[in-house]
């Protein structure tokens, strides 16, 4: 397989719309360790929302804690870093009161896979309008490399240096299982199919999961970028495969050894998003933020005086 050129790629077809792509950049120390698979993830996010046409300020960013929660103040935009698993929670808050804007939450496995599972299941129940990027290291990266949900089975990690005990979790497959609207995997060292899976995602009305397998070459040493150059496919090698057949999508990510698939594994574009569905909301053409009225509250805090 044909390995990437970064920067042509970054640059590549950006001519006319550089400028945008510029405002997404800041000046901030990066912190992220040499190789993390955290540029590129960034670099191809901020790609996407350029070549989609989307200005910084029409995006609210929502970071979890970790190695990809520290990227929150490196993207132009509205961003709000959270609690640790907590990223999509406060994501859905946000894109249910103001459904105009465009809202994107990222959180690593760490939060998603386990800390915060729970927001993860019912957003993609209620089908939040939002884009949610897991960036799947395979270990909780900013507290030095402990296992998570989904490192290896015997693989020796800070705080389990004997061997992972339990069998790891496939995320993708797992949300396959909760009937979601969107879910895409992508794999950090591929700008172009991270580029491309971002756009697909960025246009989707209701939730869309993206899990990005992104490499820590500090901490995962059982599955470095190699080993994913040796395994990653496309959904189109697949002949005649259809994103809209959920059956089809859950066979294809069942083997996480051999043929990891690249691409959106699964899309219902027709079903009504969660804002859709509300009855209370049938007919009304603003969104819940633009009714707020904002009155003074200085005789109701006189009554606790
Ligand atoms: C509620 C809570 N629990 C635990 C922590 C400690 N903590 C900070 S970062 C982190 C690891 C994050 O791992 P992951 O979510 O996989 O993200 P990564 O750093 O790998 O990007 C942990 C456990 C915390 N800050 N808050």
């Amino acid at each position: 397989m044909a390995k990437i050129n970064d920067t042509k790629i970054l640059l590549k077809d950006l001519s006319e719309k550089k400028g945008t792509y510029l405002k997404y950049e800041t000046e901030e120390v990066i912190t992220w360790c040499n190789g993390c698979g955290n540029y590129n993830i960034q670099n191809a996010l901020k790609r996407a929302l350029t070549l989609e046409g989307f200005e910084p300020d029409k995006i609210l960013f929502f970071f979890d804690i970790g190695c990809n929660g520290n990227g929150s103040d490196k993207i132009g935009g509205y961003t709000f870093h959270g609690l640790h698993g907590r990223a999509i929670s406060a994501a859905a808050g946000a894109c249910v009161a103001n459904p105009n804007i465009k809202v994107i939450a990222s959180g690593g496995d760490g939060a998603t896979m386990s800390e915060g599972i729970n927001h993860l299941v019912h957003a993609i129940r209620n089908d939040y309008p939002m884009v949610f990027i897991l960036h799947n290291n395979h270990n909780y990266g900013l507290t030095t490399g402990q296992a998570s949900a989904t490192t290896p089975r015997g693989f020796g990690m800070n705080g389990s240096p004997d061997g992972v005990i339990a069998d790891p979790m496939n995320p993708i497959e797992f949300v396959l299982g909760l009937n979601p609207s969107f879910a895409a995997r992508s794999f950090s060292g591929d700008i172009k199919n991270m580029t491309d899976v971002f756009r697909k995602a960025l246009k989707h009305k209701g939730f869309a999961f993206v899990e990005i397998l992104q490499v820590c070459p500090t901490y995962n040493r059982a599955t470095p970028q190699s080993w994913y150059w040796d395994r990653v496919k496309y959904t189109s090698d697949i002949k005649n495969y259809k994103a809209d057949n959920l059956k089809k999508a859950k066979e294809i990510v069942e083997d996480f050894e051999k043929n990891i698939y690249l691409g959106v594994i699964y899309q219902d574009s027709k079903r009504e998003n969660f804002v859709e569905k509300l009855p209370n909301r049938k007919n009304i053409t603003t969104a819940s933020v633009e009714e707020v009225n904002y009155c003074s509250i200085e005789k109701l805090l006189k009554e606790f005086e």
